[in-house]
């Protein structure tokens, strides 16, 4: 063997040697996380549930390993936190919009048009407001650990088009266990139902209601195309979902584990925000494709569902705290002046 490979192998051994000691040093248990969520495999939140598996298991020299459970198989969004804070069960994703009546805080991401697109999004949910809010979920018994984009909601219907605000009227329009939700639709005219995602599209299928409000991702990876005729782009609000770890279990980890848990989210976020704009980019054609009626509000039609909304702003400025909405506007403020 000449000197060039002796050393290259010594070199090799060392730094193997140097890797498992690494590992070694790492203070990182088995553990077995279940992480629950109530959209489908085959949908943006399936995709990116995948990756942070891999991730977690990556970084964690396949120490730690996270079952994924999709299709709200342990309940919808409410049940599921409950169970977090329990600490019956370890993580999740879903809705900000059902984690108010936990965290009222929460409830400024369901204030409408308040962001515009999506690079507004990512400043705010990722910078000092967002992680203001995140932050008030602990002492509820949960740790918030990233955003990741549901996006920009749209209307469905089944009964007619609605191209403008008095076409609402009397359409039965299930929402989110929200009253932000709730109040908004009903200003708008609908007969707003609240029911847990796990139940629309039975409720959709068998008429007990006729439309419901998602972004395209959702319309479209939950066939919500295949038993609703009518879509309406309105863009009403941009919805986030939430990363959630139970506090009881997170406080039994270790800090190299909880690093674990925060960089494999962290890379699970940029892949989703990344696969849902590439899927959101093309999904509009696609259920054109599969058959829906799109209707584009007009500018004034927006304009005055905009107008009738505002007047819900001041009661969900009251909840989060007049101090909170006011930095949330001169934080906007600062992001669209970049
Ligand atoms: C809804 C939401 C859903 C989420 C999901 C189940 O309409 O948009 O995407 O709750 O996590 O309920």
């Amino acid at each position: 063997m000449n000197q060039f490979r002796r050393t290259l192998l010594a070199l090799t051994a060392a730094s193997l040697a140097f890797g498992a000691s690494l590992a070694q040093a790492q203070d990182i248990k088995p553990r077995l996380i279940r992480f629950g969520y109530g959209l489908a495999e085959a949908s943006n939140q399936g995709r990116a549930t995948k990756v942070l598996a891999e991730n977690v298991e990556k970084l964690s020299g396949g120490k730690m390993k996270l079952r994924a459970i999709g299709g709200a198989a342990l309940g919808p969004d409410t049940q599921m936190q409950q169970a977090l804070i329990g600490g019956a069960q370890e993580m999740m994703v879903g809705s900000t919009a059902t984690l108010v009546g936990i965290t009222k805080e929460m409830a400024l991401w369901d204030t409408p048009f308040l962001i515009n697109n999506t690079k507004e999004a990512d400043a705010l949910l990722d910078g000092p407001i967002g992680d203001k809010v995140k932050a008030k979920l602990e002492e509820k018994g949960l740790v918030g650990l990233v955003y990741w984009e549901n996006g920009f909601r749209n209307l469905t219907n089944n009964k007619k088009p609605v191209a403008k605000l008095e076409d609402l009227d009397g359409i039965k329009l299930r929402v989110m266990q929200n009253a932000v939700y709730l109040d908004s639709f009903k200003t708008l005219g609908a007969n707003a139902i609240p029911l847990p995602y796990s139940e629309l599209f039975t409720a959709l299928e068998t008429k007990a209601v006729d439309g419901q409000e998602n972004p395209y991702n959702t319309i479209l990876s939950a066939k919500f195309y295949e038993v609703q005729k009518y879509l309406t782009v309105t863009n009403h609000v941009y919805a986030p979902w939430i990363v959630l770890v139970s506090k009881k279990y997170w406080d039994g980890l270790s800090k190299d584990e909880r690093a674990v848990l925060q960089k494999a989210a962290a890379i699970s976020r940029d892949f989703e925000r990344k696969d849902t704009r590439e899927e959101a980019s093309k999904a509009l054609g696609e259920l054109k494709a599969k058959g829906m009626q799109v209707t584009e509000l007009s500018a004034a039609e927006t304009g005055r569902m905009r107008d009738k909304l505002t007047h819900i702003n001041a009661g969900i400025a009251t909840n989060v705290g007049m101090e909170l909405w006011n930095e949330t506007q001169a934080e906007l403020a600062k992001i669209r002046a970049k």
